[in-house]
């Protein structure tokens, strides 16, 4: 294997790099399987099976310039001050001129990033594909939780500007709160084809593997079924290509779960795609 240490072909430095990718292996609060915090190795080991260029987008990773960050160094245990450390971390970057795309790790390190995506970007506006609705107030008493991620989010981003794809799973509540509160669109990711935003809009993208069907991709905390294919979640995101995304994370894949490494697989062939998106 010709790894480096490095995601395939982000071999630029960091001075002349246009998108960081950043390893966040966080997985202090899943609330069934943990495992997450082992994605950014396993990604970047996979990464190297991989092809530099992308047939889909006639594009080659290797002609862009991305910066392997390496994972931050997470103090284990300590939910606040890690999430502190992700957003000083993006703030640091983002005023560096640069995109950042984050591998978790689970969910919740999305809120710390667009803390500070907020603060660089007043009109943000969130596209969340995911299984889950993550709109819990709490989960056991614990509102710093990968279930309540986008309720986090929606305090920074004002829910209008939340666009939810591919909800299977969650409460009642939350169900109710998404519909009448975020552009809430459960089941499929069908309707991102016609998102309704300017193409000059900053948009974050969270990407949550588990709203792919465990038949693609069992390697995940929280695994859902009745999932989206990988065809059309790629199609879905290619669909993105022409739009302003200033930033984007990946999350919840916990590769142990899948002993044939089709899960990372994937995620990896996801991550080359999306960082391509990020460069146009
Ligand atoms: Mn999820």
């Amino acid at each position: 294997m010709n790894s480096n240490g490095k995601f395939l072909g982000f071999n630029s430095n960091y001075d002349d790099s246009s998108v960081v990718f950043m390893g966040i292996p966080f997985d202090g609060t899943a609330s069934f399987r943990p495992g997450s915090r082992f994605a950014p190795e396993s990604v970047r080991s996979y990464s190297h099976h991989l092809e530099t260029y992308s047939p889909y987008q006639d594009q080659d990773i290797e002609d862009i310039s991305v910066f392997d960050a390496g994972d931050l160094i997470i103090p284990l245990g300590n939910t606040k001050n890690t999430l502190s450390l992700i957003e000083t971390k993006t703030t640091e970057i983002l005023s560096d001129g640069k995109k950042i795309f984050a591998c978790g790790g689970e969910h919740l390190i999305s809120y710390p990033i667009v803390k500070a995506y907020v603060n660089r970007y007043p009109n943000l506006h969130v596209i969340h594909i995911d299984a889950h609705t993550d709109l819990r107030e709490q989960y056991r008493g614990e509102k710093l939780s990968h279930a309540s991620v986008i309720k986090l989010v929606s305090q920074k981003v004002n829910p209008k500007k939340i666009y939810q794809y591919g909800i299977r799973s969650g409460e009642k509540e939350e169900f109710v709160w998404g519909r009448q509160n975020t552009n809430f669109f459960p089941y499929s990711l069908a309707k991102l084809k016609n998102i309704n935003i300017a193409k000059t809009t900053p948009v974050y993208l969270t990407l949550d593997v588990d709203v792919l069907d465990p038949a693609y991709l069992p390697g995940t905390g929280t695994p859902e079924p009745g999932g989206v294919t990988f065809n059309e979640l790629l199609e879905a995101l290619l669909s993105l290509n022409g739009f302003n995304i200033v930033g984007a994370d990946i999350v919840e894949l916990a590769p142990d779960y899948d002993s044939s490494g089709a899960s990372t697989k994937a995620t990896s062939k996801l991550i080359r795609e999306i960082v391509l998106l990020l460069s146009n």
